[in-house]
């Protein structure tokens, strides 16, 4: 029995979830079982390749719904969940018990815990560490900017070594031991304590890269970084670096995509009163209500950067109406 897992790529919560399933798979589905994973990214156009759904079961954790009668699992919590009101639809009308959504809970793994739970009699408490980091991390929990980039817990390494590693393997390597084993541990596995002091270097130079580059107008950060190679930076050093923002709008570049990523500062005293996933939605984006992105060919650069600027304005005249 093969069973492929279709998981959000490069974000701790997408790898948590893609673990957390197979371990609720294995213990309350079937044992006899060989996972696959596939990571996949935001992109412009097509998301899914749907000769990829050749599992005996294909799985989706923590990312968009896919009609696929392929697809026979699916959970997620994003507030943009579908790519169509035909995929809307077409949840509605599920009578499966097995695809499940969510929008209020912080992260895909709780989601996925809580419903094992609650329908499959999945026993969650040896995986209870990294369903309250994953909260923490997807929810940005943090107590503060600082503790957000100085990342002293292993959780906040691991979604540093996950968002930033351009090992193809290295989130696949991770996932199956990631619902297995004390996050410390994991730490301590060669191929991810060989892969932490150059990240952790680099994380170092982007802050001061970002202190240069940032421009904080009427409580709203501005930045462009699409010169450099630095797409998986801590989307929480503006917020460090501009502790009185309340949003943040920054462009970004790798080799299939140019990004515009849009959030709000959790730990501004103003109410970020915008809902971002709307926001990055009218320009084929999505996301959290407090967080989004919009990803665009890396042809359509212009575009990119004409909706940062209209995004930028829409956010710093918000701002300018609160009280
Ligand atoms: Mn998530």
């Amino acid at each position: 029995m093969r069973v492929r897992v279709f998981y959000h790529d490069k974000c701790f919560d997408g790898a948590s979830a893609a673990a957390l399933f197979s371990r609720f798979y294995r213990e309350r589905i079937r044992g006899d079982v060989d996972f696959v994973y596939s990571g996949l990214l935001h992109r412009a156009g097509a998301l899914f390749d749907e000769s990829q759904f050749d599992g005996d079961e294909n799985a989706i954790v923590d990312f968009k719904y896919s009609s696929s009668p392929r697809i026979t699992w699916w959970f997620d919590h994003h507030e943009s969940a579908f790519l169509s009101p035909d995929d809307a639809a077409h949840f509605e009308q599920e009578q499966s018990n097995r695809k499940f959504y969510d929008p209020a809970f912080k992260s895909c793994t709780s989601f996925i815990a809580m419903i094992a739970e609650q329908h499959f009699g999945f026993d969650p408490h040896p995986v209870s560490e990294l369903v309250h980091w994953t909260d923490i991390v997807d929810g940005a929990m943090y107590d503060d900017a600082k503790s957000a980039v100085e990342m002293q817990a292993p959780a906040m390494k691991l979604t540093m070594a996950i968002e930033a590693s351009t090992d193809r393997d290295f989130v696949r390597k991770l996932i199956p031991l990631l619902a297995y084993r004390p996050l410390a541990d994991l730490l301590q596995e060669p191929f991810v304590a060989a892969i932490l002091p150059p990240l952790l270097e680099r994380h170092r130079r982007s802050i001061d890269i970002l202190r240069d580059r940032t421009q904080e107008t009427d409580g709203t950060i501005f930045f462009n970084i699409t010169d450099l190679e630095l797409e998986g930076y801590n989307k929480f050093i503006p917020y460090y670096l501009h502790p009185d923002s309340v949003y943040s709008v920054g462009v970004s570049k790798s080799a299939f995509r140019v990004k515009v990523s849009v959030g709000s500062n959790p730990w501004s005293r103003r109410e970020p009163t915008v809902n971002l996933a709307k926001v990055c939605e009218r320009y084929g984006g999505g996301g959290h209500a407090r967080v989004g992105a919009i990803s665009f060919e890396v042809t359509q650069g212009d575009a990119a950067h004409r909706a940062a600027q209209e995004i930028v304005e829409e956010l710093r005249a918000a701002v300018r109406l609160q009280p």
